[in-house]
């Protein structure tokens, strides 16, 4: 019998840590604890960044990108793209579960989710339409001028990584995206090995921040692999961000705002950031239930 361990990004992953592990403690097998603990925060209006009051897009529409993963069967689903519906997680599991594909996007996702009974609603709160007029790029070139991820104001995407009792690991990444984001573009948080990665012989890594530094480089099944080959999750998600820095260096890009999370089988942790991120995460071990921050490393180190 493994000890319950369960890691979400951002303060508000503390919320979703607490509901996750009191389902852990439970008996729930880590995919189910780590999806009701995403769906608290997408369920909270006051988190502008994930699910229900999440933050528009250019044209000021709320889309949702989502994926899960099951570290026992590699089994994964995911939805980008997805408009009027507040649960995507449980969406992506629906499409995990009922489909024989991983990722549905835009209509063909919404057409799915009324099929799978999902209430369509409008997802903009009085808050997320005034707060998305602030936030509005000066210069009309939303692609390149999102808010920094990372930054006081767009904290960011949702992902929960859980241990259960069988030892058994499951993960979540759910998000609204960058704030102000092109109509269409999706991040990483819907990609396999992008946003999230989970398979119980190595490890379950997840991430944050700028999606298109992250999908680059394939950042969350680098992480895993890295496990895989032995790394502390610590080591593994430092690494990942030394990558960040080196590609975003290479390409005149840097500082970019990327964070890692990673859980191993062990129930080890590991999290790290590029410098702007100011990345910090909840965890729920042991019966204790803190925020942490990470360690941020510059294209130079900390
Ligand atoms: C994205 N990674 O859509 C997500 C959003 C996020 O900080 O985490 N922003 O690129």
């Amino acid at each position: 019998m493994a000890e319950p361990v369960v890691v979400a990004t951002w303060p508000f992953g503390r919320m979703a840590v607490t509901v996750a592990w009191e389902q852990l403690t439970q008996g729930w097998a880590a995919l189910d604890a780590a999806i009701a603990g995403a769906q608290a925060v997408e369920d909270d209006p006051k988190v502008d960044s994930v699910g229900f009051g999440g933050i528009g897009n250019a044209i000021g529409t709320v889309q949702l990108d989502a994926c899960v993963m099951d570290g026992q069967t590699l089994a994964c689903g995911a939805v980008a793209g997805l408009e009027n519906i507040r649960h995507p997680a449980a969406l992506a599991r629906r499409v995990m579960e009922k489909t024989p594909h991983v990722l549905l996007v835009g209509e063909g996702a919404r057409w799915f989710a009324m099929q799978q009974g999902f209430a369509l609603e409008s997802l903009l709160t009085p808050e997320s339409v005034s707060n998305w007029e602030k936030r509005k790029p000066r210069v009309e070139k939303p692609a390149t001028s999102p808010a920094p991820p990372g930054g006081p104001e767009n904290h960011d995407t949702v992902t929960v990584l859980a241990l259960d009792r069988k030892g058994h690991l499951g993960g979540v990444c759910s998000t609204s995206g960058l704030a102000h984001k092109l109509p269409g573009r999706v991040g990483d948080s819907p990609l396999i090995g992008a946003g999230l990665y989970v398979d119980d012989t190595a490890g379950a890594a997840g991430a944050t921040g700028v999606g298109e530094e992250i999908i680059r480089i394939s950042g969350s099944f680098f992480i895993t692999e890295q496990m895989r080959a032995g790394k502390h999750p610590q080591e593994a998600c430092e690494i990942a961000v030394k990558r960040v820095n080196a590609t975003a260096v290479r390409r005149g890009m840097h500082p970019v705002g990327v964070a890692f999370l990673a859980l191993d089988p062990t129930g080890r942790i590991g999290a790290a950031c590029t410098v702007p991120a100011k990345f910090q995460y909840a965890v729920a071990k042991g019966g204790k239930i803190e925020l942490l921050a990470a360690r941020a490393l510059g294209p130079d180190g900390p």
